[in-house]
């Protein structure tokens, strides 16, 4: 039965480049095959609870601008909110939602109570998934919004809120196993610091060391087959986060012997705050053997903070995406959107056109992508910078054959003078220009 909240709005479908419909996909097409596989499989696209069903419209300065039936406290709100939910998954057709365990249900009076509340809501969400086909692309646990957490969760000072933390995370990843959810995700809002004169860094981050490698013993004597990952970003909520980056929690991952474990699920604008390009990013968890799943946003270029807008340059979501396909596309990934819409955008379809708009982009930065892998432009002239490294005296250098002074002697031996060679960047992006 309809909530009625998207009035009779009919599912979204793919209408062609040329479609004005504002609710239609230009690009996406879900059954189209690239490169021997569906769009749909490929881009593995995410709904996520928190921005879209939980976010009132506030911002610093000012309240609530968003009218929902379902806002408050009640389970029979939650079921509201869930039927709302999966309306609107439904209508735009995507395979995955995310959510946190505040997102979905009202916290109880007792921690007993918050868990059979989110048991309770995933029965519902257990028949929903049933009947509608949509899967869930990760869960997780707010381990930032109550005070209790203020100082941190894993990394707080008090041992009760660490205690707390890891409770709450245990009965997230059962209701995500439950759920068949395809991944677990952690990031630490509050595991950072405000200022260091208060602060005893190297327990916080031994704290933070135990609780990922308690999650990981949990995930294997439940059997969960999803992938852990780790959300990288440098600060906001707290000054400094600890997962600043992703080689930074690459650096963490093998303190903790969990650089085997654990992936990263790699922001957009998270990567924008640390001073990177998301494909910076991107390029760097596949060399370090990590990438897991994206979340799909952009960040305001003026105003410096994580305003988790929707995607909307086609350039940028293409280059993005070749790293992505470079890493060997998405296993238990996908493409979560964790992006919001502006405080003013307050009627029920903003909600759809954002989506819409945003899967579109991705649909055709996708697309160009795929044709530039296919068609090899970066690949063969990088294969072919690096082609000296396949001469048998150059693979000696790497695989230990020479020392320092055999080095010098090679040198010499073989009146070594090497030439520069042009890096060809204005090329290249003439180049990638052609496809986006
Ligand atoms: C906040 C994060 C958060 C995670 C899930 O900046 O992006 O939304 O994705 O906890
Ligand atoms: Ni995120
Ligand atoms: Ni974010």
């Amino acid at each position: 039965m309809s909530t009625g909240f998207f009035k009779d709005i009919e599912p979204v479908r793919y209408e062609g480049p040329d479609s004005t419909n504002p609710l239609s996909y230009r690009h996406y097409n879900p059954d189209e095959e690239v490169m021997g596989k569906r769009m749909e499989d490929h881009l593995r696209f995410a709904v996520c609870y928190w921005h879209n069903f939980v976010w009132p419209g506030t911002d610093p300065f000012g309240g609530q601008t968003f009218d929902r039936p379902w806002f408050g406290d009640t389970m029979d709100l939650a079921r509201l909110k869930a039927d709302t939910a999966f309306e609107m998954f439904r209508i735009l057709g995507v395979p995955y939602f995310c959510f946190h365990d505040l997102d979905i249900r009202p916290e109880g009076d007792t921690f007993a109570e918050s868990a059979k509340r989110l048991n309770e809501i995933a029965d519902y969400f257990s028949d929903k998934m049933e009947e509608t086909g949509v899967k869930l692309l990760w869960g997780t646990a707010n381990l930032f919004s109550h005070s209790r957490y203020m100082s941190g969760a894993a990394t707080n000072p008090d041992p009760d809120v660490f205690a707390y933390a890891a409770a709450t995370v245990k009965t997230c990843m059962d209701v995500t196993h439950r759920l068949n959810g395809e991944n677990y995700v952690l990031w630490g809002g509050r595991e950072g610091y405000e200022t260091l004169l208060n602060t005893d860094m190297s327990r916080e981050l031994k704290q933070l060391g135990r609780f990922l490698n308690l999650v990981v013993e949990y995930k294997h004597k439940i059997g969960f087959e999803g992938t852990i990952l780790i959300e990288p970003k440098p600060q906001e909520p707290t000054k400094h986060q600890y997962d600043y980056d992703v080689a930074t929690v690459y650096g963490f991952l093998r303190r903790y012997g969990l650089e085997n474990e654990v992936k990263v699920n790699i922001e957009t604008g998270h990567a924008v705050l640390a001073g990177h390009s998301f494909e910076h990013e991107l390029a760097t968890a596949a060399a370090l053997g990590i990438f897991g799943s994206i979340d799909m946003n952009r960040n305001d270029y003026q105003s410096g903070w994580d305003t988790d807008q929707f995607p909307n340059n086609v350039p940028e979501v293409a280059l993005a995406y070749y790293h992505v396909l470079k890493a060997g596309g998405f296993t238990t990934g996908g493409t979560n959107f964790d992006a919001k819409l502006r405080r003013q955008s307050i009627e029920p379809d903003d909600l759809l056109m954002s989506h819409v708009g945003a899967m579109d982009v991705c649909a055709r930065g996708f697309k160009a992508a795929a044709a530039m892998t296919d068609d090899r432009v970066l690949s063969g002239l990088i294969e072919d910078r690096y082609s000296g490294w396949q001469r048998p005296d150059a693979r000696k250098l790497l695989a230990g054959g020479y020392g320092l002074e055999a080095i010098v002697d090679y040198v010499n031996h073989n009146k070594i003078d090497p030439k520069p060679k042009s890096g060809r960047q204005e090329y290249l992006e003439n180049l990638v220009n052609r496809y986006v």
